[in-house]
C-alpha cells in the first residue's frame, strides 16, 4: 500500500468522522493529500478498483468522488490513461496597455510558449470574416487555430483570421503570428480587445484539461495596421484560473488639469 491509499484508508476509518458520508470523506482525504504534497500536479491517482479495494469502500463511492474533484478542478481525466492531479501554474499576468503575442508574453516571463495547431488553412470568409476584416466577398480569409501552451500547460485557444491576400500560406507560419507578419511588415501596432466571462463548453474544457464548465475569458482581438487597416481578428478562449489582464489607469488630460485646479 503507498501513501496515498494508506492516508484514505486511515482517514475513511477514522471514527472522528464517522457522521459524514463515505465519498465526501474520501474527497477530503484526497484533497489533504494534494495540500501537503503526498500527490503532487500531473501525479497519476490509482485507479478506482485500486482505491476501493485498499480502502475497502465500493467502488460507486470512489467515482463519485472523484468525479466531484474533476469538477471542481484538483483533478483531471484524460481517456485511456487515467486520473491526474491538474497541473497548477502561477498566474500570468498580461498588461492590457501594451501590443505584445503570446510568444512574447512567455518569453519575457521566462516560459516556453508551444503551439498545437487545431486548424490552418485559407477558407472563405464568413460574414462575421467580412464585415471585421472588411473584406469583399469574394476574398479568402487564411485561419489560425490554436492551442497555446507554456512550459506544456495549456492555457488558451485561439482561433485567428486574417486576410488572405496578407497571410497566403497560412502552413508557412511557425511559432509565431506575430513575428511572420513582422517580416511582411504587416505586424499590427493597435488594438482593441473585449473580454468576457465564459463558462468553458465540453470540447474547449477537454483541450485547456480543466472540467466542463470552468471559469474562463472570451477575448476578441481586432488589430490595426499604421494605416488604420484591420489586419487581424482573433477569438481566443483563455483559462480563468491561469491568466489576468492587468490595465493601468491614469488620470485624463482634462481630469488631471481639474484635479491640480485649486
Ligand atoms: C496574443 C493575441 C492574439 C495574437 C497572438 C499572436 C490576446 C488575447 N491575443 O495571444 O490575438 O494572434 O498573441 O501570438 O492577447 P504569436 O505571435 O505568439 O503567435
Amino acid at each position: 500500500m503507498n501513501d496515498l491509499t494508506e492516508r484514505i484508508r486511515a482517514s475513511i476509518h477514522d471514527g472522528t468522522r464517522h457522521g459524514a458520508p463515505l465519498y465526501l470523506r474520501l474527497k477530503r482525504s484526497i484533497e489533504d493529500a494534494v495540500d501537503h504534497g503526498v500527490i503532487r500536479p500531473g501525479d497519476a491517482l490509482p485507479s478506482e478498483r485500486e482505491i476501493a479495494a485498499q480502502a475497502e469502500i465500493s467502488r460507486v463511492t470512489v467515482r463519485k468522488a472523484v468525479h466531484d474533484l474533476v469538477r471542481s478542478g484538483l483533478l483531471v481525466q484524460r481517456h485511456g490513461s487515467g486520473t491526474f492531479v491538474a497541473p497548477r501554474m502561477d498566474r500570468v499576468e498580461q498588461s492590457l496597455s501594451r501590443l505584445t503575442s503570446f510568444s512574447e508574453d512567455m518569453a519575457r516571463r521566462g516560459l516556453t510558449a508551444r503551439s498545437q495547431w487545431l486548424d490552418r488553412g485559407v477558407y472563405a470568409p464568413s460574414p462575421d470574416e467580412i464585415m471585421v476584416l472588411g473584406l469583399s466577398s469574394k476574398e479568402m480569409v487564411a485561419r489560425l487555430a490554436r492551442l497555446r501552451l507554456a512550459n506544456d500547460t495549456p492555457l488558451a485557444i485561439e482561433r485567428a483570421t486574417l486576410s488572405a491576400s496578407v497571410l497566403p500560406e497560412p502552413e508557412a507560419v511557425d511559432s509565431s503570428l506575430y513575428l511572420a507578419l513582422q517580416k511582411t511588415g504587416h505586424r499590427p501596432v493597435r488594438a482593441v480587445q473585449r473580454i468576457s466571462a465564459t463558462n468553458l463548453a465540453a470540447a474547449d474544457a477537454g483541450l485547456l484539461g480543466i472540467a466542463k464548465g470552468a471559469a474562463g475569458l472570451s477575448i476578441e482581438r481586432v488589430s490595426y495596421l499604421d494605416s488604420g487597416k484591420v489586419i487581424e481578428f482573433t477569438r481566443s478562449i483563455y483559462r480563468g484560473d491561469t491568466y489576468d489582464f492587468v490595465a493601468e489607469l491614469r488620470l485624463g488630460d482634462a481630469d488631471e488639469k481639474a484635479a491640480i485646479r485649486p
